[in-house]
């Protein structure tokens, strides 16, 4: 009992050094992680909120190890791959070509209330859909709105938040920075344009059976789709400008009704320039500016 009882001052200190242990670990683990996701917040601020940390699968989706599925292990059949080869005169032809309609893209805001062919629609949404996507996982998903009331709502959101995005979130030195573009939160292409394509990155993927698939590098393979698809449009002679409508992103996930491992990249409205139609007159850096030759 003496024994015991001399000794307890030696466990209350243990226990004291354990406690104070525990608390501070915890506590500067919360300050590491708060200090990241600000200096993601600060390097990027144009990156949407609900963006900003799915690149990776975060810890809490992977939490439970049998909720994904595993498919390394299916068996794939390789086929023999001959697309069309073309003669060297006929490859530069056909590079002056397409470079010379691509050159022709701008960004435009004023958009034709004038109809396009749905079928059109369809066709650049296929093509879109053949980008290359991490383990073939194709993430993305193409939200194709032309209902008058939906367009609408989707302008009331965008204009809201937008309006704040110009006021307060973007700062004066990007407001500044965009003047000479003419941009501001007033989107009447919203309404306007006789389509608006929502393009949704899936952060993972949700098999029938209820299990998950990682969709590796989905963010970068949904752009490279986006690209496609401005090219694909370029082709028909439609018109659109990228827009990322920073904040937006959950009001119009939930107004589009998609589900929680989709999130908006991107909202392309769609249709034949406005007759008239005015871009700002920008250059293009020369191919010495862009390309270093090794
Ligand atoms: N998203 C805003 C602001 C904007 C930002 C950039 I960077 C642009 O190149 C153009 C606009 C808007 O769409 O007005």
């Amino acid at each position: 009992m003496a024994l015991f009882s001399s000794l307890t001052p030696v466990f209350v200190a243990i226990l004291c050094v354990i406690i104070v242990f525990l608390f501070r670990s915890s506590s500067s683990r919360k300050i590491r992680s708060k200090e990241k996701s600000s200096a993601v917040g600060k390097v990027r601020p144009w990156v949407d909120e609900d963006l900003q940390d799915d690149t990776e699968i975060n810890s809490k989706d992977n939490e439970d190890e049998d909720d994904w599925l595993d498919t390394g292990e299916e068996e794939l059949h390789h086929v023999p791959y001959s697309p069309p080869r073309y003669s060297a005169a006929e490859m530069l032809k056909r590079s002056e070509k397409f470079y010379s309609l691509m050159n022709l893209r701008r960004s435009v805001r004023f958009i034709s209330p004038e109809p396009v062919p749905k079928e059109v629609i369809d066709n650049v949404i296929r093509t879109a859909g053949t980008a290359p996507s991490g383990a073939h996982t194709e993430p993305w998903t193409f939200v194709v709105v032309s209902d008058v009331d939906l367009k609408h709502k989707i302008r009331e959101i965008v204009e809201e938040e937008e309006e704040i995005n110009y006021k307060q979130r973007m700062g004066d030195k990007w407001v500044h920075d965009l003047k000479r573009l003419r941009t501001n939160w007033v989107k009447e292409y919203l309404d306007i344009a006789p389509y608006l394509i929502l393009i949704f990155k899936q952060t993972y993927g949700v098999l029938p059976n209820g299990k998950k698939k990682t969709h590796y590098y989905n963010e970068i393979s949904v752009s490279i789709s986006c690209g496609i698809l401005l090219a694909a449009l370029q082709n028909v002679g439609l018109v659109t400008v990228t827009t990322t409508p920073l904040n937006c992103g959950p009001q119009l996930r939930s107004l589009l009704q998609r589900p929680a491992n989709e999130k908006l990249l991107m909202l392309l409205p769609v249709g034949y320039p406005a007759s008239d139609a005015k871009v700002p007159d920008l250059e293009r850096k020369d191919l010495n500016d862009i390309m270093v030759s090794v």
